[in-house]
């Protein structure tokens, strides 16, 4: 392991200890690929300032400091970027907008509020469409995702790349989940589960009986511990960077939907570059992200266990229980997919099967 990213994880371990998390250890973090390729011609400096959601300890964190790192070795330090966590300029919709406004100059947001700029992106938030991350990662990948990158075009943002959010798993601090009934609570009355500002995901726990609270990220934590809202869902590395097993008792291996991230940079940022510059920033977003898959990877099924020693009671379900969610969430892509398009799901679809 190189020199820096020995520090790098160093760094990540204090920050996370510095966040009160005692991690036994990271997982076996892959080294990044080296950073390799000429010193880039001096085209000026540039400080790029980018804000995220997720905590230093994240694999969103991790891989954005070796986007930095890129930038910084091959333009010789005349690229630099200031990288802001935790949710710490805001969240993901206001993020967005600092980007068309040039207040801010890169983004690393979920998919799902970003059908705002690009409708075509809510396939994305279909659940259980995508089964496994192979087909996630070929769909990411494909003309088809690069499309919906493109189309942001004009909307004042570039969008760079896609990489994992990863699989959503339900959390609560009610009841164990392990059927679409203990989720809508019958004569108990359904759980309050928060939301991203996504259509489709409230159409979701809509149709499972609960009442779905769309919320900014940033506001989540405080909102579960007050008891505004019973649970939420997200992948298990981000339900432990952001301590959410501090104020949530219960999860279930939902993986309900696979949701990408997107790196975006202003559009006014973007035309400030000189080509050479923009040819650079365009490799290391897409080296980044796919260092962001592995650690995404390597985080997902340790932050599950990591989550289990801090108490967190997770319910594994077979394929009979997630059978019996995907059949009460088929009104949502019965709702949803003429709005999507049909076509557009068939494309992805059969990426899908061509990747099983
Ligand atoms: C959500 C998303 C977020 C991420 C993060 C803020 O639940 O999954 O955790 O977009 O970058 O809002």
């Amino acid at each position: 392991m190189t020199t820096i990213w020995r520090n790098t994880l160093t760094l990540a371990g204090a920050a996370t200890l510095s966040l009160g998390i005692a991690y036994a250890q990271s997982p076996d973090l892959s080294d990044p690929p080296e950073i390799d390729g000429d010193v880039v011609g001096d085209h000026g400096s540039h400080t790029l300032r980018m804000g995220i959601g997720l905590a230093e300890s994240s694999p969103q964190y991790l891989s954005v400091q070796y986007f930095a790192d890129i930038l910084d070795q091959r333009t010789e330090g005349r690229i630099s970027v200031d990288i802001f966590p935790n949710s710490q300029l805001g969240d993901d919709v206001q993020m967005m907008e600092m980007l068309q406004t040039g207040s801010l100059d890169m983004t690393y947001p979920s998919s799902s509020p970003a059908t705002t700029y690009v409708e075509e992106l809510a396939v994305f938030d279909l659940p259980f469409l995508l089964p496994n991350r192979d087909a996630a990662v070929a769909v990411m990948q494909s003309d088809t995702a690069q499309e919906m990158l493109d189309a942001f075009e004009g909307s004042g943002i570039k969008a760079l790349a896609f990489s994992e959010n990863g699989y959503r798993q339900l959390s609560n601090s009610v009841r164990p989940v392990e059927t679409p009934e203990d989720v809508g609570g019958m004569d108990v009355g359904g759980l309050t589960i928060r939301t991203m500002e996504n259509p489709v995901h409230l159409s979701i726990w809509e149709t499972l009986g609960a009442n779905p609270t769309p919320m900014a990220f940033g506001e989540l934590f405080s909102a579960m511990e007050q008891g505004v809202v019973d649970g939420q869902e997200n992948p298990w590395s981000t339900i432990l960077t952001s301590n959410f097993h501090e104020v949530q008792d219960y999860g279930s291996e939902t993986r309900h939907v696979y949701t990408p991230f997107i790196l975006m940079i202003s559009e006014r940022t973007w035309d400030r570059l000189a080509p050479e510059y923009q040819e650079l920033v365009q490799e290391a977003a897409r080296q980044s992200a796919q260092y962001e898959i592995q650690l995404a990877t390597e985080y997902d099924d340790w932050s599950r266990e990591q989550l289990e020693e801090k108490g967190m009671q997770i319910t594994r379900l077979d394929d009979e229980q997630i059978a019996a969610f995907q059949e009460a969430v088929q009104p949502v892509y019965d709702e949803w997919a003429p709005k999507i398009g049909e076509d557009l799901i068939a494309e992805i679809q059969g990426i899908v099967e061509s990747n099983q």
